[in-house]
């Protein structure tokens, strides 16, 4: 059977807390995807032989699938970060070999946020209860109820200020990763001059060359992607180039993670 990239729009919003219209997050990456060129000038490879299958959006998280038959790569459009804990039960109850690379401005740790373990603020805590090993990367903002949480537990993330002053950062990252990876990105990873239109942003995030970096490196060290997600978009009408951004992410990954 012919592989193909499956995106799945999930515009689930319940417990944004700053920022509000990450429901409208998978609409704006498809419609800005339409404009986005199908090469790759880095690769020197054309992308327009990826087939790529839309579903119809996943309102109810409950209801999320994962299938990764025939070779099928699921991509899934946010959202709030909540459904990252839902996909992940969902990869949970066919396979157990994957670790994930979490990118996000946030550890997402917080036990409980705003009265419910559901936050999109509580997220990875909620994925450290299911014993799935990921690796945080680009943090520059948590609770310090959360840091002694990180301590206490002996969990290691790649902060922002850390990457920032350390030429090895790609190769410690990689190193850390699985032979199978999941792939969660919260869009505030990237510094607000890439993408602005979030939730909650937060200055000194990564480049996008530092993205692309680790994406290539993380190819080059052959690892498998088998699935992935790109939440937390807010976008805004007089702001292209935010949706534009994470439409160029998605073209990126094809591009490393799909060509044959
Ligand atoms: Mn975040």
């Amino acid at each position: 059977m012919k592989s193909k990239v499956v995106i799945i729009p999930v515009p689930y919003e319940k417990t944004t807390s700053y920022g509000k219209g990450t429901k409208n997050g998978p609409k704006a990456i498809l419609c800005a995807f339409k404009q986005v060129e199908r090469y790759d000038i880095e690769l020197n490879r054309p992308t327009d032989n990826i087939a790529i299958k839309i579903l119809p959006a996943v309102k109810d998280i409950k209801k999320i699938n994962y299938d990764f038959s025939g070779g099928n790569l699921p991509i899934y459009f946010g959202g709030e970060h909540t459904i990252t804990a839902a996909i992940i039960a969902a990869i949970k109850t066919s396979r157990r070999d994957f670790s994930i690379l979490h990118l996000d401005a946030h550890s997402d740790l917080r036990d409980t946020y705003g009265g419910t373990k559901y936050s999109h603020a509580c997220v990875m805590r909620r994925i450290w209860e299911m014993g799935v090993a990921f690796v945080s990367v680009g943090v520059r903002s948590e609770s310090y109820e959360e840091s002694r949480f990180i301590k206490r537990e002996g969990i290691k993330i790649h902060y922002a200020h850390q990457i920032h002053k350390d030429k090895d950062w790609i190769k410690k990252i990689t190193k850390r990763l699985s032979k199978n990876i999941y792939i969660s990105f919260d869009v505030d990873v990237f510094d607000p001059a890439v993408v602005r239109a979030t939730g909650t942003p937060e200055p000194g995030g990564l480049t996008w060359y530092q993205v692309v970096d680790l994406f290539s490196a993380i190819k080059k060290a052959n690892k498998n992607l088998i699935g992935m997600d790109i939440v937390e978009l807010s976008p805004v009408k007089a702001d292209l180039a935010s949706s534009f951004a994470c439409a160029a992410l998605l073209h990126k990954i094809l591009a490393i993670f799909c060509l044959k």
